[in-house]
């Protein structure tokens, strides 16, 4: 106030008029800053010591040539056994020992597991048990090719066609499929385990694995975090110190390569270290709530799966990277001239030829799986027969849904449904957002809004059509709410360093977060779905899951600070990134449980991990009712389904801000190609019912809408298609239909 006032003295009149002018003044500028993402709410890799430190490696073997990896096999320690080639490794910089297996799997594919060999402690390694059906066997058909001093080598599979070579000095891990090279682990060196260590005091030589460690020097930039870190004005205490590993994973032979959602970005990765149009920072793996997202940007958003695939013609070959912690990638590519003629005079275009990543993940052990096709149906099946295939689910659940935060009381869900048969457009489902509950606190209902909410779902019910309540993971501390009371007696909050349960801030205010990693926490979730439990619930009831990557409005980065502890005593750093699947999985499995004989469910996800497509659906969260936004929906939900979870959408007309007819339409015949295909809105955006516009708008979007329910038999047939093959449900044959339907 004094800035904009100055010292000057003011009669009441005037004190009031300039203080609504501020007001004015603060609402034009806030419009108009809202309207971009709030980029310095999260970290880059610089402001990320671990990914600085692992970019500053890669950095010093790229400028110095006669630098090699300083890992490499010990000398007569490979055993290879009943499917498994393991060894011993040991970093030449300090002498530490680490042990690697090889996994020969039966599923087609192979899995390199690194960990330190005595670590100080356990590292974690459970994201295994979130994102696989099972632990993959292994295959007995291989033949050991050649066992010499330098490399050891394997063929395996039916046919022998593929091949494993273990490089040993410096250690480096190549697939081939026929002879020819596809997939090379540590190609460039970049393979990096910072071990587990005590804190030793600056200036001090680090000899708690008995080795001859480097002296931590305070002053340096890369050595600062190491035991803290601090963003943003929010401390990470960091008491295990640094933990992170790093590795280069390379597609020989390959120019693009795929995946990594979740990013509002092009369906091709792009360059991160250089190179045309590339970005500046790495892709980020690490589920937040961001607000107000831009495209055409590497920033992590919603959900995470860390499975990449290259494609040339006539071959494919991918990687799930499996780690829950947060991640960066880098890709950068090889680059020729293909033609000789410029070559030699020195222009032309360089051709990407090969593409090369580094993951980088903040803690965990190294556990990669390598897909070998060698076609790329092959590799969705053997990623699907790893994390399961997508559940098929409920006709209803493909069809059109109406949705907006929110649908405001009975009469106005009685009122929307009776204008679609009014209107004549069909829909299936009518949704509910968090205002539907009594202060939000969720699995109640607000009392005067929504008085009889058995009676309102049977309205819907009996026409053959469902509703949709959000029920979101923060739960209001209040000892008056029998969930939180519950939970809180059952002990299953997650808790600070300190053993105190945690308390951030969300939607109902002061709230806790269930952990959902203790198996009495997804027992308990699971049971209060129950049709007694969740009182008003009906058969024609299902459930959104938001703000599960877990959004804390207070936290580092708006979201859990890494430093608190779940179940078994592991920190929220290894974990992070399957929060929000764990949550998913109690939801869905809440809701089959609650029929006798099950049925399927339907649960909407905002945060997703691998193994997601097993639970339901996702959405790509808060977008914009903007055209960028509109056009980044199709690669984003492209990248989605080549990652295994095929069940996707974009909120239809943007969720910010109001679109304008065209744009709307548009949209509409966008959302109706989209595997879930929902209208959704911000609850500050004008009502934007297919009514609502008249015709010829109504008409379009009528007329879109019904034809999705025309193609609903090809809809489910590609569902049920996903749900035994992995294969993506978007691809170019829907992509065609759309250029038919709107040449
Ligand atoms: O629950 C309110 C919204 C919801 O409508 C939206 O779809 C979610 O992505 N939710 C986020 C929280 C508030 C966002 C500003």
């Amino acid at each position: 106030m004094k800035f904009l006032f100055g010292n000057l003295k003011f009669s009441k009149a005037s004190v009031q008029t300039k203080f609504y002018l501020f007001f004015l003044l603060y609402f034009i500028v806030s419009a108009l800053v809202v309207t971009a993402v709030k980029r310095q709410d999260f970290k880059t890799c610089e402001q990320s010591s671990f990914c600085k430190r692992n970019r500053a490696y890669a950095d010093r073997l790229t400028a110095n040539h006669s630098l090699i990896s300083p890992y490499s096999v010990i000398q007569d320690s490979i055993i290879i056994k009943d499917g498994i080639i393991s060894g011993d490794l040991i970093n030449s910089e300090n002498n530490l020992i680490f042990i690697f297996e090889l996994h020969l799997l039966e599923i087609g594919a192979a899995r390199v597991r690194i960990n330190e060999k005595n670590p100080l402690k356990p590292r974690y390694d459970k994201a295994k048990d979130w994102a696989l059906v099972q632990d993959p066997s292994y295959t007995l058909e291989y033949t050991l090719i050649s066992s010499k001093p330098d490399v050891t080598s394997l063929s395996f599979g039916k046919e022998r066609k593929q091949a494993v070579s273990i490089y040993h000095s410096p250690f480096r891990v190549e697939f081939l499929v026929n002879d020819v090279p596809i997939i090379t682990l540590n190609d460039r060196g970049f393979l990096n385990i910072e071990h587990l260590r005590k804190q030793v005091a600056p200036g001090l030589v680090d000899q708690s694995n008995g080795e001859n460690d480097k002296i931590i020097d305070d002053e340096n930039d890369l050595d600062k975090g190491l035991w803290k870190e601090t963003f943003n004005g929010k401390e990470d205490s960091k008491p295990n110190g640094p933990e992170s590993i790093g590795l280069d994973i390379s597609f020989p032979g390959f120019s693009h390569v795929y995946g990594i959602p979740e990013h509002a970005s092009s369906l091709s990765l792009k360059e991160t270290r250089g190179g045309d149009d590339s970005y500046s920072d790495p892709y980020r793996l690490y589920n937040l709530d961001v607000f107000e997202y831009e495209v055409d940007n590497p920033m992590a958003l919603y959900g995470s799966i860390p499975f990449m695939m290259a494609h040339r013609k006539g071959a494919s070959a991918a990687v799930l990277w499996l780690n829950a912690a947060e991640t960066w990638i880098d890709i950068t590519k090889n680059k020729e001239d293909k033609h000789r003629l410029s070559s030699l005079l020195g222009f032309g275009k360089l051709t990407p030829t090969s593409t090369s990543a580094h993951w980088i993940s903040e803690s965990g052990v190294i556990d990669v799986f390598a897909f070998l096709g060698p076609t790329t149906s092959d590799i969705f099946y053997q990623y699907g027969l790893l994390t399961g295939f997508t559940a098929l689910p409920q006709s209803f659940a493909i069809a059109y849904h109406q949705c907006r935060w929110n649908y405001l009381n009975q009469e106005d869900v009685a009122e929307v449904d009776e204008n679609f048969d009014k209107y004549d457009i069909p829909y299936d489902v009518i949704w509910l957002d968090i205002e539907h509950t009594d202060g939000k606190k969720y699995f109640t209902w607000d009392s005067v809004k929504f008085p009889t909410p058995e009676k309102m779902q049977n309205n819907i019910g009996i026409k053959g059509r469902k509703m949709v309540t959000i029920v979101d993971p923060h739960i209001k501390i209040d000892d008056n709410y029998y969930i939180y009371k519950e939970a809180k007696d059952l002990d299953i909050f997650v808790k600070e360093p300190d053993d105190r349960v945690y308390d951030g801030w969300c939607w109902p205010g002061s709230s806790s977060w269930v952990d959902f990693t203790n198996p009495s926490a997804q027992e308990w979730l699971i049971k209060k779905f129950a049709f007694d439990q969740y009182k008003g619930s009906t058969e024609y009831l299902f459930t959104w899951n938001d703000m599960n990557e877990p959004s804390v409005f207070n936290g580092p980065e708006i979201t859990m600070p890494k430093d608190l502890i779940h179940h078994g005593g592991w920190e929220h750093r290894n974990l992070h990134n399957i929060y929000g699947v764990a949550y998913h999985s109690a939801t869905s499995k809440g809701l089959i449980n609650r029929s006798n004989p099950p049925r399927r469910p339907f649960v909407l996800s905002r945060a997703f991990f691998a193994g997601s497509q097993r639970y339901g659906a996702i959405w790509t969260g808060d977008n914009f009712a903007k055209w960028d936004h509109l056009a980044i929906a199709t690669p984003m939900l492209l990248t989605i389904g080549i990652s295994g979870l095929p069940f996707s959408g974009a909120d239809v007309g943007g969720f910010f801000g109001n679109p304008d007819t065209e744009l709307l339409v548009r949209w509409y015949q966008a959302g109706a190609f989209q595997p879930f295909f929902r209208a959704h809105a911000h609850i500050d955006t004008k009502r934007r019912e297919p009514w609502l516009f008249g015709d010829p708008y109504t008409g379009y979007i009528r007329d879109i809408i019904r034809e999705r329910y025309a193609l609903l038999p090809l809809w489910y047939t590609l569902f049920h298609e996903a749900s035994t093959t992995g294969m993506p449900i978007i691809r170019y044959h829907i992509i065609s239909l759309i250029y038919i339907s709107f040449p």
